[in-house]
């Protein structure tokens, strides 16, 4: 062959070979089934490449960026089995990275929201706070799981579709209950929880830590309360407790994933493992059996002693110094066993004991009868006329309606866990409401956020606790973050049925409702 022949040829295979470097697999950023559905999507029509060469870089001076660099690339690890380098960097990258900057100049977003953006280059993270790098990073996840169209015989090259999203949440307080105190859950399950509800921006977790049948953090100054109280649970079983470094632990790797873990101690009433372990909290100065039943609403603290105020601040001193979040939660619901002035008499005592460790004050709706302050939270779950009691006096509500947001009930009457006294609650059911619309008189002002609780009468193992939660929580996820008017069941239905594959890849036991048509057939029964 002549040597011009061979330059001519050697020259076409070149402009071949560049050319195809910038062809990109189209991909289309609108269809990336995000969960929860984001502010704005714009689509570019392309995608990003990653592979092994990609580095993640982190705009230099933040120890928090850094952080969640190294958490992007433990994720992109888990996803694509790709290890990408974590670099500090004082400028943005040109080509093949992903960069995490902290930029304040988006006031729209506030302190969750973020932009993202995906050009054939780069990916680049941007937000005003590290919490919204955080809930970006949840985003990432979910366009590279579900934008991914590459060839599989490329691997290990994954696409992102190229575009803009720009999101922040409707509401601040999007948040799920465990109750720890009808059956107690280990430290390990507490943070599987905590990572899967990151997973869909949830930012609180609510531990309900003490109850009739157990008693489940370690106070130094009652040590009893978890000797004998936290001793049983429900059915007889050997209960738990955390000590407190262990819920130290548990507050860490929550708020590393930006959840605020909220305690309860529910009082006057639900107290029997207290009353067990000290008699001198009872009337009759006479401790009651410890209790494993289901029952509600036979307990209460002496509320005439001072004793019991001495106990109250005891415990929530030591519970304020062990959380970082601003709430403590100090129930007040169903204290049948409580005359309702003793009970205004003493929640009043109650709130100012919480004020007097630097806390706000959290109650089921009931605590509206007393007299509270402006400041307090109402956690609305039975009866809207004592949320709008308490929205009078100044309060905001959380929103947890049993009928829609409770996690313990049936999904319907095959469920082989969970009551019915609310009624079943399917997906739809879940879905299908709006916080500010629910209760005639509260309105989007006086809402704070939607809070989903697990209370575990019927619900003993992980496997158990993740049947109830998933993927209903999905839907009060999409609720607490997306703007009602950008929310729809029929869209909803379709970008879940595709988180089913995802949620089996994560080994999550979800119930697999007939009402979504799932992708993967062999969804969890
Ligand atoms: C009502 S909701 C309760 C709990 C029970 C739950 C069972 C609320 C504030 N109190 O004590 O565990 O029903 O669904």
């Amino acid at each position: 062959m002549k040597k011009n022949v061979l330059l001519a040829l050697l020259a076409g295979m070149m402009v071949q070979l560049t050319v195809s470097c910038k062809t990109r697999i189209p991909a289309d950023l609108t269809k990336a089934n995000l969960i929860p559905k984001p502010v704005t999507v714009t689509a570019t029509g392309s995608s990003f490449e990653l592979n092994e060469s990609t580095v993640v870089y982190v705009q230099e001076g933040s120890e928090e960026l850094k952080q969640i660099g190294q958490l992007l690339a433990d994720e992109i690890k888990a996803i694509t089995d790709l290890t990408l380098k974590v670099q500090t960097t004082a400028q943005a990258p040109k080509r093949n990275g992903l960069f995490l900057t902290i930029t304040p100049e988006n006031t729209q977003i506030g302190t969750e929201g973020y932009d993202l953006m995906v050009t054939e280059d780069v990916v680049t993270l941007k937000a005003n706070q590290s919490a919204g790098v955080f809930r970006g990073l949840q985003t990432i996840k979910q366009v590279l799981t579900f934008t991914n169209g590459a060839d599989p015989k490329q691997q290990p090259v994954w696409l992102m579709a190229t575009g803009n999203i720009v999101d922040y949440p409707e509401y601040a307080y999007r948040g799920a209950m465990l109750d720890v105190a009808r059956h107690f859950f280990e430290v390990k399950d507490v943070k599987r929880l905590i990572d899967l509800l990151a997973d869909y921006k949830i930012n609180i977790l609510h531990l309900h830590l003490s109850d009739d049948q157990g008693w489940r953090i370690e106070i130094k100054s009652w040590p009893k309360l978890t000797a004998i109280g936290g001793s049983t649970e429900v059915g007889g079983g050997e209960g738990g407790f955390y000590t407190q470094e262990q819920y130290k632990e548990i507050v860490q790797y929550a708020k590393e994933r930006y959840i605020t873990i909220i305690p309860e101690i529910d009082m006057p009433g639900h107290t029997n493992a207290a009353l067990a372990s000290y008699p001198e909290l009872n009337c009759n100065n006479k401790a009651p059996k410890l209790y494993t039943g289901m029952k509600v609403g036979f307990s209460s603290l002496c509320t005439s002693k001072e004793i019991t105020y001495k106990f109250v601040d005891d415990v929530i001193g030591e519970v304020a110094a062990l959380t970082d979040g601003p709430y403590i939660h100090i129930g007040g619901d169903e204290s049948h066993a409580t005359k309702e002035k003793d009970y205004i008499k003493f929640m009043n005592r109650v709130q100012d004991i919480v004020k007097a460790h630097g806390k706000t004050m959290i109650g089921w709706d009931e605590v509206a009868h007393a007299d509270i302050k402006p400041e307090a939270i109402i956690q609305y779950w039975a009866k809207s006329k004592n949320a709008l009691l308490g929205v009078e006096k100044g309060a905001k509500v959380i929103m947890s309606p049993s009928k829609q947001a409770y996690l313990d009930m049936q999904y319907d009457s095959t469920t082989h866990l969970g009551l019915h006294w609310a009624g079943y609650v399917e997906l739809d059911q879940a879905y299908n409401w709006d916080p500010a619309n629910l209760v005639e008189g509260i309105n989007k002002e006086n809402v704070l956020g939607v809070e989903s609780p697990l209370w575990s009468e019927t619900v003993t193992n992980m496997d158990e606790i993740e049947y109830m939660v998933f993927p209903r929580i999905i839907g009060h996820a999409e609720i607490g973050w997306t703007a009602v008017e950008n929310r729809s069941w029929e869209d909803y239905k379709v970008r879940l049925a595709k988180h089913g594959k995802r949620l089996k890849e994560l080994g999550v036991n979800y119930y697999a409702s007939p009402l979504i048509p799932w992708e993967n057939e062999d969804a969890t029964k």
